[in-house]
């Protein structure tokens, strides 16, 4: 699998501060072509294009990002440059697929090729095979495509998925050309049996590890936790804040959460949302149940 870490200050990755880490796989490969983002991108700076998202009305979604980025770069109209990838008759290719996204789930598909999905995020699952992959913000899937098909420039697609309630004023493109081809705009077609809903998949781990169903239930316990989105009104200006237990979290770089417990502090700021769990050393598990008629949580 592939694991991605990133900057937590405000919307700051949304402009690319990110990297990634690499897990194991669950099916050979002949090349290992890395990790393959697909981000909306935004034309203001993240911190921009925030601002502006708690400026919109509270009953409208965020406002849409310009494009879509495959390994950060994508043309749109006539300026930009496609990703391109060249790859050799009959070899294997992993791809390390990461969708670090600020606004929408992403579907990806390589046009005549199917993927191998080899992990789900850090995950090693049996291999499946799938025309496409959908890939929420954060997510990560790891695939095996190869490149058995005619020599020639085929489209790499990464578009807005519209049943995840994801918008977005471009598409994502990238040109995968085989050797000895020209690379030139492909005329290739697109796969069939796109997604049509918003769901992720329940692929078989390679190494099943249980949660053992008996002494899971007499433990199970409710910790309520309000999710909502509200309107504030503060320095003569009206902006929507998501909150979770009535705030949104606000942390002070200079002295981080865990900084307050090293120092044995517990009178972390509201803005802080720590939630305590009381076991330390133990596995917490947590089930994550939407309350009817709650604000859709995208
Ligand atoms: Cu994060």
């Amino acid at each position: 699998g592939t694991r991605w870490y990133h900057s937590h200050f405000s919307a700051q990755y949304g402009d690319g501060l990110h990297r990634r880490i690499n897990g194991p796989a669950t099916a050979d490969y002949d090349v290992d072509l890395g990790t393959y983002t697909v981000q909306d991108w935004y034309y203001l700076t993240a911190y921009q294009a925030a601002a502006r998202a708690q400026a919109f009305s509270i009953s409208a979604p965020p406002p849409s990002g310009d494009n879509i980025l495959v390994n950060g770069t994508n043309k749109k109209g006539s300026t930009g440059e496609y990703n391109k990838v060249n790859i050799k008759t009959d070899k294997k290719y992993r791809l390390r697929l990461v969708n670090p996204s600020i606004d929408i789930a992403v579907r990806v598909s390589l046009d005549g090729h199917p993927f191998t999905v080899i992990a789900n995020d850090f995950v090693p699952v049996e291999p499946y095979e799938t025309n496409y992959v959908l890939i929420g913000i954060g997510q990560r899937y790891d695939v095996i495509f190869t490149a058995n098909q005619t020599a020639d420039n085929y489209w790499f697609r990464a578009d807005p998925h519209n049943p995840c309630v994801s918008f977005n004023g471009g598409a994502g493109r990238a040109i995968f050309s085989y050797d000895n081809v020209t690379v030139a705009d492909p005329t290739s077609s697109a796969n069939s049996d796109a997604p049509t809903t918003c769901e992720d998949p329940s692929p078989k781990p390679k190494i099943a590890k249980n949660v053992p169903k008996d002494t899971f239930r007499i433990q199970a316990q409710d910790l309520p936790i309000a999710f909502d989105n509200q309107t504030v009104n503060t320095n003569n200006e009206s902006i929507v804040l998501w909150t979770i237990n009535g705030t949104s979290m606000m942390i002070d770089p200079a002295e981080p959460t865990l900084e307050y417990m090293a120092k044995g502090k517990s009178d972390y700021p509201r803005s802080y949302n720590l939630i305590e769990i009381s076991d330390s050393a133990a596995w917490t598990y947590w089930v994550i149940q939407q309350a009817v008629g709650a604000p859709n949580l995208p």
